[in-house]
């Protein structure tokens, strides 16, 4: 787990040998890529920031206070009820977070001593009648550690969030946690329903996903099989190094494929055909090392 480091050392290096391979905008990305990844190994292994996000109305905000255990985001009847993203803190120690918020772009902060090592992220819906909460919502999920999404009995297979979105994330299947809340609506069905949203998980790209169950309201609540997976399958450092290789695996396989569109467009110019190889094969080293930390995490 050691080698992220290493890993951001060459990050960088791509970024200064992609100049002639990418696009400015494409290389811009790269760089952001790696710059995040730096800056995020600066606070490893203190805090984990998980953001709650899903459709409208499945309960984001009230699994929250549930988790936190005092009301500290808003829960309402009307749609959608959270317009902007709200971070909880764990309140000992605010003060060192201050970067990372920053960095995550969420300006609404309270702070919860009831928190550990968690913060945690209520997120507007991301299927709103309001292009904004959208908007939010796909800012600030690619800078967090780790997603809990939320669907419930009605919308846990609209398209809409299967084909726009989730797909687009299956490689980041060790960050997710699916939940199925408002269960308690579901009389004995809930097992059957469960099957079927993991079943089209599945077909989003995610191989192994796990739907926990749960009730976030009324006299029957139980959040109990969240606070689990939160404890079991979220690990405060695993998790980051995981985000952040698998950031940079992406960034260099796209960034791989660009250059090879860029070296067919320099033939005839053998030196720039040279360079744009060995940017090409500095995205390549950084895929391979990216795969190779995530996969002796998986073995560990
Ligand atoms: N029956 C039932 N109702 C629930 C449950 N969880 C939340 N609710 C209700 O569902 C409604 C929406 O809850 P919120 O927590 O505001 O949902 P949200 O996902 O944050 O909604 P937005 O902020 O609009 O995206 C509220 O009226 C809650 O009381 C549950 O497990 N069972
Ligand atoms: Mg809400």
């Amino acid at each position: 787990m050691s080698n992220l480091g290493a890993l951001c050392d060459l990050a960088d290096l791509a970024v200064v040998r992609s100049e002639e391979a990418l696009s400015h905008e494409s290389r811009e990305h790269l760089a952001s890529v790696a710059r995040r990844a730096r800056r995020r190994r600066g606070f490893l292994g203190e805090v984990l920031v998980v953001a709650f996000a899903g459709g409208t109305g499945t309960g984001k905000s009230s699994l929250i206070n549930e988790i936190v255990g005092e009301p500290v985001a808003a829960v309402g009847i009307a749609r959608p009820t959270t317009t902007e993203a709200l971070a909880v803190i764990p309140g000992a120690t605010m003060a060192g977070f201050d970067g990372l918020l920053d960095e995550l772009g969420v300006g609404r902060r309270v702070e919860s001593d009831l928190l550990d090592s968690l913060m945690l992220v209520d997120l507007p819906d991301f299927d709103s009648t309001q292009e904004a909460n959208r908007r939010i919502v796909e800012d600030v999920l690619p800078r967090v550690d780790a997603v809990v999404w939320v669907a419930d009995p009605e919308k846990y297979a609209d398209a809409v969030i299967h084909v726009d979105f989730l797909s687009a994330w299956s490689q980041y299947e060790g960050q997710f946690i699916f939940v199925l809340n408002q269960v308690d609506r579901l009389e004995g069905e809930a097992d059957r329903v469960v099957a079927h949203f993991a079943d089209l998980l599945t077909r989003d790209g995610f191989t192994t996903p796990e739907v926990v169950q749960t009730i976030a309201r009324g006299p029957d609540k139980d959040i109990s099989p969240l606070r689990s997976a939160l404890a079991d399958r979220l690990d405060t450092k695993r998790t980051v190094i995981a985000k952040l290789a698998t950031d940079l695996k992406i960034a260099a396989q796209n960034a791989w494929i660009e250059a090879g569109s860029s070296a067919r467009s320099g033939i005839g110019d053998a030196a720039l055909r040279d360079r744009i190889s060995l940017a090409a094969a500095t995205f390549v080293s950084l895929g391979v090392a990216a795969a190779d930390l995530l996969h002796q995490m998986a073995e560990e």
